[in-house]
Formats: structure tokens, sequence, C-alpha cells
């Protein structure tokens, strides 16, 4: 089941079909029983018949009061990529420590305000010269602290400010348009398959200039592990996103440019596209 968000309200994609509710984003979304509750609501609904146009011209990042947190250095790719820029910083211990401890890296990504939804634009910093998208699986957790559903994920990242020093990650990582997020959050009671693909492919003026891909069972830490970390002296009344962090890291001679088309694809939920403004 996806469940997409709109200007005028919620649309579930279910069995081929799409319906619309009438209802706000945070309470809808921040309920532990949420795919057992659309499915009785959808049930009395007839399916709408301009799905294509709502979700041409209406649809919005997947967020209303959440915050967005992420997970960082939870794959090794993600661990050598940062050695390799805070070699001179003396990355190589903290990155490699972080990998192998029992707490996780966990950091503040953003609210919806600096967010971009499917189709916006993504920004990289004036003050930076080495940028990447990162693609993420990104969970969805209620307020109690289960994870409901999932959402595509870019942590947009400045790795020459997160190589100088580990202190400057939050300028490196939060600024406007530094995450986007979306088409629609993927309801399932099942976890997802471990075999499960996430794949990005960057284009400049039509051409790839770098594509890669991950299986998320490549990921060091299970992704309840996360969410019970971010949850523990730390409440959401709204619920949260929490991106889980890298597999794919571009080499370290790509930097993204203004221009550059961002398509991230996560089977089951779907194609996250945003250019580079
Ligand atoms: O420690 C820096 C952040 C790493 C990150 O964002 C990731 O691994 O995805
Ligand atoms: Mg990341």
């Amino acid at each position: 089941m996806k469940i997409f968000k709109i200007l005028t309200g919620i649309l579930v994609g279910f069995e081929n079909h799409f319906y619309r509710l009438d209802e706000e984003w945070d309470t809808f979304i921040n309920d532990d029983a949420v795919y057992q509750n659309t499915l009785l609501k959808i049930n009395n609904l007839k399916p709408v018949s301009d799905a294509g146009s709502l979700l041409e011209n209406q649809l919005l990042a997947p967020i209303g009061t959440q915050e967005i947190w992420a997970s960082g250095v939870t794959y090794m790719r993600s661990k050598a990529a940062r050695m390799e820029e805070s070699e001179t910083a003396g990355g190589g211990d903290f990155y490699d420590r972080v990998y192998e401890a029992e707490r996780p890296e966990l950091f503040f990504k953003s609210t919806a305000f600096r967010v971009a939804g499917p189709g916006q634009n993504v920004r990289i910093r004036k003050d930076s010269t080495w940028n990447v998208p990162e693609p993420e699986l990104t969970l969805m957790i209620s307020s109690s602290g289960k994870i409901i559903g999932y959402t595509i994920g870019n942590d947009m990242s400045s790795r020459d400010i997160e190589g100088q020093n580990p202190l400057y990650l939050p300028q490196a990582k939060t600024y406007d348009k530094s995450a986007a997020i979306g088409p629609c959050i993927y309801i399932t009671e099942t976890p997802l398959p471990v075999t499960t693909e996430i794949e990005i492919e960057i284009y400049r003026e039509n051409t790839a200039v770098f594509s890669g891909c991950v299986e998320i069972g490549q990921i060091k830490r299970a992704f309840t592990e996360l969410a019970e970390y971010l949850y523990r002296e730390t409440t959401f009344p709204f619920g949260c996103l929490l991106m889980t962090g890298t597999g794919i890291v571009p080499p370290n001679n790509f930097t993204l440019t203004p221009g550059d088309v961002i398509k991230i694809r996560i089977q089951l939920i779907g194609e996250l596209v945003n250019s580079v403004e």
C-alpha cells in the first residue's frame, strides 16, 4: 500500500486503484495500525479516476510535523568513504570505531521546511566544493517507536566540509533543501526483503555520469536497532523519519553541479527524482 501526500489530502494506492482520503497527515500517518485502518477506510470508497493528474500536479513530500533524522556509517562503503575524505583530520580512527561500536551514529537532518519533495530542487552549498547525494532507505516510525513504513531519502552531503573536521557535520548535512524524500510512504505489514535494491543514477545534460546499486541486506545494523537508539531519550509526538545511511558513494573525483538530475529508486517504494539547483 502506498500513501501519497497531496495538496488536498491523502491518496492511497492499493491493488492498482487509488483512493482519496480527506485527513490530516500527522494523525493519519502516526498510527501503529495504519495498514489495517487504511484498509477499513478505503473499503467503502470508490477509486478516483484522476489519480494520474493528482500525482503529477499535487504531490508533496510525505512529511508533516515530523523531524527527519539520519544514521551514518551503517554500510562498509560509507565507512571507507568517510575515512578517505577525513584522512588529514584523523578520520581513519573515529569512523572505523563508530562502524564497529555498539552505539550507532545518529544525527538531526531536517524539518519539513528544508525538505525537497518529488520533482523539487535540492541544493548544494555555495561554500562547498565537493557534494554528493546519499540515497537512503528511510523509515517512517510512529510516536510509539514502531516502524510503520518506508520512503526514499536523499541525504545531500558536503564531503569537503565533513572531511575537514567531524565537528562540522551539522553544516555538511543541514542547510536549505539538503534533504529530499518521497514519493510516498510504502506501508507493509512485513519487513522489506533484504534483497531490496537501492539504485541511483545521476544525469548531466541527459548523460548518466554516475550510477550505483546496493542491497539493503548489506547494512551493518538492524533497522529496529537504529529506531530503538533514536527513541531512547527523545520523544517524537508525531513520529519521525529516519534515513538509514548510504551504501553508495560516487568516486572521490565526482561532485554534483547545478542542473544535475538525481534519480533514486527503491524496489516496492518507487522513484524519487530531484534536480540540483
Ligand atoms: O558521518 C558522516 C555521515 C555519514 C552518512 O551520512 C552516511 O553514512 O549515510
Ligand atoms: Mg547519509
